[in-house]
C-alpha cells in the first residue's frame, strides 16, 4: 500500500501561530495545505477569501489542496491563483457543470478532484472516472470544523475503494475530510484512503504536543511504520 499524505486544514490554524505551523509543516514535509473556500450559500459558513489565500501563497511553497464548497465553483476558481500541481476539489452537488469545471482545471494543469457529501452516492461519479485524479469524500456534513463523523461514511470509503479497484481505477486517490482523528485515520488508511485532511480533530487540536510529534504520530498510522 502507498504511504498516505497529510493535508493540513488551514481554516483551523490560528493566525497567531501561522509561522510556527508553516515552518513545522515544511520541515516535516507535509504534502498539502487544505484550503476550504465557503460562500455562505452552498454551505452556511464563509471561509478563506481570495486575498487571504493569495497572501498565504506568498509565504509558503507547500502545494495547496483547494476545496470549493461553493455555488458557481467554475467562476470562483478563477478568482484564486491556482498553480500547476495544486489540487482542486469542487462539489458534485453544486450547480456547476462538472465537465466544464474539469476542463478548466485541465487548462491550468491542476489536479482534479470531485467532492461528495456524506449522503451522495459515489456511483454518480461513474461518468467522470477517466477524467479525475481523485475523489474527496466528506466524512461530516460540510461547512464547519469540529463536527462528528457521519457513521455511514466509513463503509462508503471501503466500498468506493473496492469499486475503484474493480474498475481498474486504482490511480484515483481517495481523500477523506472531516473528523479525521488518529483512530479514524488509521481505519480509513486500511480501507483505502490516501489523503487525510487534518483539522481540529488532530493537528490543530491544541494539545501541548509539538506539531512535529503530531505529524509523526499521524504518519505512523498511514503507512510509515518505521518512523
Ligand atoms: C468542513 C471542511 C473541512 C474542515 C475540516 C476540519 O466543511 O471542508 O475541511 O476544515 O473538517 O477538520 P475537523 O477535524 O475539525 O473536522
Ligand atoms: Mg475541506
Amino acid at each position: 500500500m502507498n504511504k498516505g499524505k497529510i493535508s493540513a486544514s488551514m481554516m483551523c490554524a490560528s493566525l497567531d501561530k501561522i509561522f510556527y505551523y508553516l515552518t513545522e509543516f515544511k520541515e516535516n514535509k507535509i504534502e498539502f495545505l487544505h484550503i476550504d473556500i465557503m460562500d455562505g450559500e452552498f454551505v452556511p459558513n464563509l471561509a478563506l477569501g481570495t486575498d487571504f489565500v493569495k497572501s498565504l501563497r506568498r509565504i509558503t511553497d507547500i502545494p495547496f489542496d483547494y476545496h470549493f464548497l461553493v455555488k458557481n465553483a467554475l467562476e470562483k476558481m478563477k478568482w484564486y491563483d491556482i498553480k500547476e500541481n495544486d489540487q482542486v476539489a469542487f462539489h458534485y452537488e453544486s450547480n456547476d457543470n462538472v465537465l466544464d469545471c474539469l476542463k478548466y482545471l485541465d487548462s491550468i494543469k491542476a489536479k482534479k478532484f470531485i467532492a461528495i457529501n456524506p449522503e451522495t452516492d459515489f456511483m454518480l461519479l461513474n461518468p467522470y472516472l477517466d477524467l479525475i485524479d481523485g475523489i474527496l469524500v466528506m466524512m461530516v456534513n460540510p461547512g464547519f470544523a469540529g463536527k462528528k463523523m457521519v457513521p455511514t461514511t466509513m463503509k462508503k470509503v471501503e466500498n468506493l475503494n473496492k469499486y475503484l479497484k474493480e474498475k481498474n481505477k486504482n490511480n484515483i486517490e481517495i481523500e477523506v475530510d472531516g473528523n479525521i482523528t488518529l483512530e479514524n485515520a488509521a481505519k480509513l488508511y486500511k480501507l483505502g484512503a490516501s489523503i487525510f485532511v487534518s483539522g481540529s480533530s488532530f493537528l490543530f487540536s491544541n494539545t501541548n504536543e509539538s506539531i512535529e510529534k503530531l505529524i509523526k504520530e499521524q504518519r505512523k498510522v498511514i503507512g510509515y511504520e518505521d518512523i
